[in-house]
């Protein structure tokens, strides 16, 4: 009996130890692998530095001041992409405090009493997107708020169409991805919601999750008819710009931009005041200015021109920051998410959900399942 239970004893320690062993090796490899990657993935991201450059000829990617933000931090970013990334981690927690202006007034009373549909909610496309980005988002949070949702795109697309109707706009801008043609884009966005009458206009790219049911409880917290301009900055200092004067006049300008990627919101007192740098043609000579995209020009409006200070939330996620890093138990709370790839690499939340990842790579599908178990697609067992 001693003898068979000592023996069992060395059996299991050995058994540990060989556990043991498998474990470190295994992690000794992916250490390995995990080396092995930073310069692939560093040379992506220099490879967009080097993009940079020639800002105004590249086309594919919608994300726009992402190029230009980089360039912002070209020389942290030169140590490679892991750097970048501990950059940003450090950027949100220094946000942490700022943010909690924007988080701590969730907890207090609403100003206003707002529903969904008094927000317009413009999501930025491009024609060779329509299957593979915006057909997801069709199916998921699009789906339970067509009333406010509008996506503006460069081509005609019958199929878009018939779904959306009035609201898939062809804003005929160009499809390349140049800053003029973003802006472009931006100054219809700008346009239709000023003739929506809707008290807030939010913008979004088709990579991008959007918690309406977070964003109304957001938005409740400040009156539409005040200066309001809210969402998540991608530097970790103003972004520096020269304003163009005229007469071969320069000015350098410092101001903190709200970036696209992760989607951003302006009251309608504020939007009415940006009025005379971004109606009709106007934000395109302004964007011309400053020769920055879409997004910029718009925290130039607002902040450098009509000195209102953008108000910082972390509940905003654009792919260009480490998304496994939002909490999945704060997941729900969250206004924004979204998904990115760099070069097979995923950069997506982290999340069990009801589907799998090759289901869904994005997880939006498991993100939607989770907010609203009782959509007809959803299985049945994550009834939460
Ligand atoms: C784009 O062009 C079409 C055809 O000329 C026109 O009907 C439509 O209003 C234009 N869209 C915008 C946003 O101006
Ligand atoms: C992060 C990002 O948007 N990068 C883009 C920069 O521009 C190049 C084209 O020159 C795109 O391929 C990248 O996706």
């Amino acid at each position: 009996m001693l003898k068979s239970c000592g023996r069992k004893l060395v059996i299991s320690v050995a058994g540990a130890t060989f556990a043991c062993l498998v474990v470190v090796l295994v992690a000794a490899q992916h250490q390995i692998i995990q080396v092995a990657e930073v310069p692939i993935v560093s040379d992506v991201g220099m490879r967009s530095l080097q993009s940079l450059d020639s800002m105004g000829t590249n086309a594919g990617d919608q994300s726009s001041s992402e190029n230009q933000s980089q360039d912002n931090s070209k020389s942290t970013n030169r140590k490679g992409f892991s750097a970048y990334f501990s950059k940003l981690t450090r950027d949100r927690r220094d946000l942490e405090k700022p943010a909690s202006q924007a988080g701590s007034a969730s907890e207090a009373p609403p100003s206003e009493d707002i529903n969904p549909n008094d927000i317009f909610i413009a999501v930025k496309t491009t024609k060779k997107f329509h299957q593979s980005r915006l057909d997801l988002l069709l199916d998921t949070w699009i789906s339970r708020n067509m009333q406010q949702t509008y996506v503006f795109t460069d081509g005609d697309d019958e199929e878009l169409k018939k779904k959306l109707g009035s609201h898939a706009v062809n804003t005929n801008c160009s499809a390349a991805h140049s800053r003029q043609a973003l802006s472009c884009k931006m100054a219809v966005e700008y346009d239709k919601f000023i003739e929506s009458g809707k008290k807030w206009f939010c913008h979004v790219d088709d990579d991008n999750y959007v918690n309406m049911r977070t964003l109304v409880k957001l938005l409740s917290h400040y009156p539409h008819t005040q200066d309001v301009y809210i969402g998540k900055p991608s530097l970790d200092r103003p972004i520096e710009a020269t304003e163009r004067l005229g007469d071969n006049k320069m000015r350098p300008v410092n101001f903190w931009f709200a970036t696209g990627g992760a989607g951003f919101c302006v009251s309608r007192g504020l939007a009415l005041k940006m009025s005379p740098w971004a109606s009709g043609g106007h934000f395109m000579n302004t964007a011309e200015k400053i020769r920055l995209p879409d997004d910029c020009t718009i925290g130039y409006i607002i902040e450098s021109v009509l000195g209102v200070r953008l108000i910082r939330s972390n509940l905003f996620h654009s792919h260009l920051e480490n998304l496994q890093q939002v909490s999945k138990s704060e997941l729900h709370k969250q206004v924004t998410l979204s998904y990115g790839m760099f070069e097979n690499k995923r950069n997506i939340i982290s999340m069990k959900g009801a589907f799998s990842l090759e289901e869904d790579p994005s997880r939006f599908k498991s993100v939607h399942c989770l907010l609203y178990p009782d959509t007809p697609w959803c299985p049945l067992q994550v009834s939460r």
